[in-house]
């Protein structure tokens, strides 16, 4: 018996993809390792996407909604004042613009605290609304739910946190519950808003609760897969094309979908499409696929079933208009809330950041303008989320939902210049703190540091605690402390993959609000409970599941391999985020030609590869400087990014670390 190896596996790859060897390596170093795993990951299609109907109470939140629009009943939004929230808001508003339906918004402003709270119940109540629905936050406002719901007022929480052990009397979507059945648990909260949106959309359409049965030959028999709401709900084989009447009696008035099975015919079917007559249109070949598409999935009536789904992605052209102009914002929202890019993330961001250039929301016109750069991962995440999230940051939160919302362009671009000022101020505020503050004694060991102080303002404690954990590779813990305050906010972050958000989460009976992910999360806090959590934190936290793991790297390949092909080839994993970083390379014995010290801190390289190669060494000069004079061999740890200069684009490694050659005897 033969067992299967990795390189079997990179075999099976090779033999159905026009890719390289390498390509095939870094596929199979992410865990992509079929060749139906390969195909979604070189093919990240919105067919692919999962189906907002496998979310708990979709039915529920959908039909609320529908009897808001039916009977004018006038909504109240309830946002997150981060991106992921304010993204949130400008989606829902958006489609309740189309759908004519009135609503009164509100995100926590100037000194508010995180989440709901009874004073904005009561403003809601004020404002003649009876139905609640909370973006990108409620999950874990039990009590102000609870009030809310003892005024009588419906509400739907659409968040993403996770759930704490008892749960708001509320309608909940939001795929961390325990019990959720949807495939992915990863949405960002505009991720999850956006599911929201597409089922409403979809629960408009004329065959929204029409079921389908699509079926497949393989060999002798017949596959079947019965399809409701964009779910495969019952899937089979049957021996004959009769035994399919039954399937047909069972789902009345179903659509059937035939691909390959001959003598569909007879069965004589009255809403009935043989899925070849639009495979030309839907033009499913890839250049990267090597044969027939049909041979990627686990069974034809899957591959079937994909094209269905695509055909019903052309249907609607107000759903189409609406992905296109909102999913560039579900890019922005989920890549400025540090959510993985895995799965159905991959998917929606990808996707999103195609569409900035059809796009008709004026502001993200505006923005794309003003930055004039390719649009990637790190434009937004560099460029444009610093951006949006300063107004928050000085209390100014109104600026950046106004920018987001504001539907005349002229406006935009003043809304935008003000953010740009806003934004050089900030930037000089937290430069003078984070440098002030990297050198004030941590607490316990170096497990965890702690920053208390009324220099933070409230809004910059999230910055400040990534920019010191970027520095410091340990747990960090900012908070903005207020002399006669009794409840004070603040930020933990962490890195090297150690989950601090779990391990805080134990004293979750401290806090007054805690809500976050693994590496970055809020809070407000009682000042007297600070002492009590963090000596709780200080017993808790261990040293050893924090380790550095920077020396680390993925694949090691000689220098001369980075080409401009490997360019090209690199870009197939795009987009990159957290879970799925830039590969690191090692290379050994390589020849730096000559060096640069920039601004007294940064390195420049020259290296000879099969081109010349440039590098850079960020904020490395000290550590380097000695070793790089002697003109030795080193061997080097870096990532690789596509330069762009002048329009020219050049690859450029990014050192993580240089050692020398270790010689070989
Ligand atoms: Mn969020």
């Amino acid at each position: 018996m033969c067992t299967s190896s990795s390189s079997d596996v990179k075999d099976v790859l090779l033999s159905h993809f026009n890719i390289s060897s390498l390509t095939a390596d870094l596929l199979l170093l992410r865990g992509i390792n079929t060749p139906y795993n390969a195909y979604t990951f070189l093919n990240p299609d919105l067919s692919l996407c999962y189906s907002p109907f496998y979310m708990n109470q979709m039915d529920e939140a959908v039909g609320i909604i529908k009897n808001a629009v039916t009977h004018k009943r006038k909504i109240g939004i309830f946002a997150d004042s981060d991106i992921d929230g304010l993204t949130s808001l400008t989606l829902l508003t958006h489609l309740l613009d189309l759908l004519k339906v009135q609503y009164y918004y509100r995100y926590p402003v100037g000194d508010e605290l995180y989440g709901m709270t009874i004073p904005i119940i009561d403003e809601f109540k004020k404002n003649n609304i009876d139905c609640i629905i909370t973006l990108d936050s409620g999950v874990r406002d039990i009590d102000e739910i609870a009030y809310a719901r003892n005024l009588g007022m419906d509400v739907i929480v659409c968040d993403h946190h996770e759930p704490s052990e008892n749960l708001p009397d509320a309608v909940i979507i939001n795929p961390k519950l325990s019990t959720s059945q949807y495939p992915f648990k990863e949405l960002a909260g505009v991720g999850v808003t956006y599911k929201f949106c597409l089922a409403i959309l979809l629960s408009y359409t004329k065959y929204f609760d029409t079921y389908i049965i699509v079926i497949a030959s393989s060999q002798n028999s017949i596959l079947y897969n019965i399809i409701h709401r964009g779910r495969a709900i019952v899937h089979g084989s049957v021996s004959s094309i009769h035994e399919i009447k039954q399937l047909i009696k069972q789902y009345t008035s179903a659509i059937l979908f035939n691909y390959d099975v001959p003598d569909a015919i007879v069965l004589n079917h009255k809403v009935y499409y043989n899925i070849k007559d639009f495979v030309n249109e839907l033009s499913p070949i890839h250049e990267l696929v090597k044969g027939c598409i049909k041979d990627l999935f686990p069974t034809p009536v899957d591959y079937a079933t994909m094209l269905v789904f695509k055909i019903q992605y052309q249907q609607s052209k107000k759903i189409l208009q609406f992905i296109q102009d909102m999913l560039p914002l579900v890019a922005v929202g989920t890549i400025a809330d540090m959510m993985p890019m895995i799965d159905e993330n991959r998917i929606l961001v990808s996707n999103g950041i195609a569409y900035f250039d059809k796009t008709n929301h004026c502001g993200l016109k505006v923005i794309r303008e003003y930055i004039s750069k390719t649009m990637n991962t790190d434009t937004i995440g560099w460029d444009i989320s610093p951006l949006l999230n300063t107004p928050g940051r000085f209390g100014k939160t109104k600026l950046a939902a106004d920018f987001l919302l504001e539907k005349k362009s002229s406006k935009a671009q003043k809304l935008l210049q003000e953010i740009v000022e806003l934004n050089k101020e900030r930037k000089n505020i937290v430069q003078s703190l984070v440098s002030k503050f990297s050198d004030v004694n941590s607490i316990g060991d170096n497990t965890l540091r702690v920053i208390c102080s009324d220099e933070i303002p409230d809004g910059l404690t999230g910055i400040i605690a990534n920019r010191l954990a970027d520095q410091l590779l340990q747990p960090v813990l900012v908070m903005s402390d207020k002399p006669d305050a009794e409840i004070i906010k603040g930020s933990g972050r962490s890195r090297n993959n150690f989950d601090f958000f779990t391990s805080v989460s134990r004293y979750d009976h401290l806090f007054e609000k805690l809500g976050g992910h693994n590496h970055a999360f809020g809070f407000s806090i009682k000042k007297e409970n600070i002492p009590i959590l963090l000596k709780e934190l200080n017993q808790t936290l261990n040293c050893s599941s924090m380790e550095c793991d920077i020396q680390k790297y993925d694949y090691e390949l000689p220098i001369d391999y980075i080409t401009f092909e490997l360019l090209e080839e690199l870009k197939l994993f795009e987009p990159y985020g957290i879970g799925h970083k830039p590969f690191v390379f090692l290379s050994r014995n390589c020849k730096i030609s000559q060096y640069f010290i920039i601004n007294g801190k940064h390195c420049k390289l020259i290296i000879n590869g099969s081109i010349t190669l440039e590098a850079m060494a960020w904020n490395s000069a000290d550590k380097y400087k000695h070793m790089l004079k002697q003109y030795v061999p080193v061997d080097l740890l870096y990532t690789v990014k596509a330069n762009e200069y002048n329009g020219l684009i050049s690859p450029l490694l990014i050192i993580e670390n240089i050692s020398q050659s270790q010689v070989l005897k």
